[in-house]
């Protein structure tokens, strides 16, 4: 009996941790930033308030802040994430031009540790990767111009936020929720007999 309920509460411990991780999070502070190098006019240097680093971790869609050549961005989230998240750039480039081709690689940061998760593009559907471990930050690294050397784009990754959220229930995730239906039938039987 003192096994099984000792069992039980680990299980209700694990279900309840990973409810607590289910929520979606945006970046909401700057940790860290070198801004990079823009090769356009004054004007489009400045254009949509783009030097406003603060445009990348607001709560507007439709603010944003261009990384320029080489540049980086470290940004924080409203709680630390422990487990495996789904990291989500949005980038804002308004009538986007062909050849127009930005990239960022993507790193967490935990305890001064950075770690390399991916390449994003602001093509549709390359602007996620997955950190398969906790992390406190997120760091962006414009790398336009050695993924695209022919683009048209003159300041680099054009950051509007940046997204946190849970990976789909792995399969161990799955057996476990099995498991609590399986021990929650095991009960009722008991009681009812
Ligand atoms: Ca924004
Ligand atoms: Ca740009």
């Amino acid at each position: 009996m003192n096994a099984f309920k000792t069992l039980l509460a680990g299980l209700v411990l694990a279900a309840s941790t990973v409810g607590a991780n289910a929520a979606t999070y945006y970046a909401d502070k700057v940790i860290n930033v070198n801004r990079g190098s823009c090769t356009g006019s004054d004007y489009g240097c400045s254009v949509n308030d783009r030097q406003n680093v603060n445009n990348a971790v607001d709560d507007s869609d439709s603010t944003f802040y261009a990384l320029g050549f080489g540049g980086d961005i470290t940004v924080g989230f409203p709680i630390p994430l422990l487990s495996q998240q789904t990291i989500s750039a949005f980038e804002i480039t308004f009538n986007r031009q062909v050849g127009h081709d930005e990239a960022a690689k993507v790193f967490s940061v935990l305890n001064g540790v950075e770690s390399y998760l991916g390449t994003i593009t602001n093509f549709e559907g390359e602007n996620s990767v997955v950190a398969s471990g906790p992390f406190q930050y997120i760091k962006l690294l414009d790398v336009s111009l050695s993924v695209f050397p022919n683009t048209t784009s003159y300041d680099g990754f054009d950051l509007g936020a940046i997204k946190v959220s849970p990976v789909p229930l792995p399969a161990a995730g799955v057996l476990l929720l099995a498991g609590l239906g399986g021990l929650a039938a095991v009960r009722r039987r008991k009681t009812a007999a």
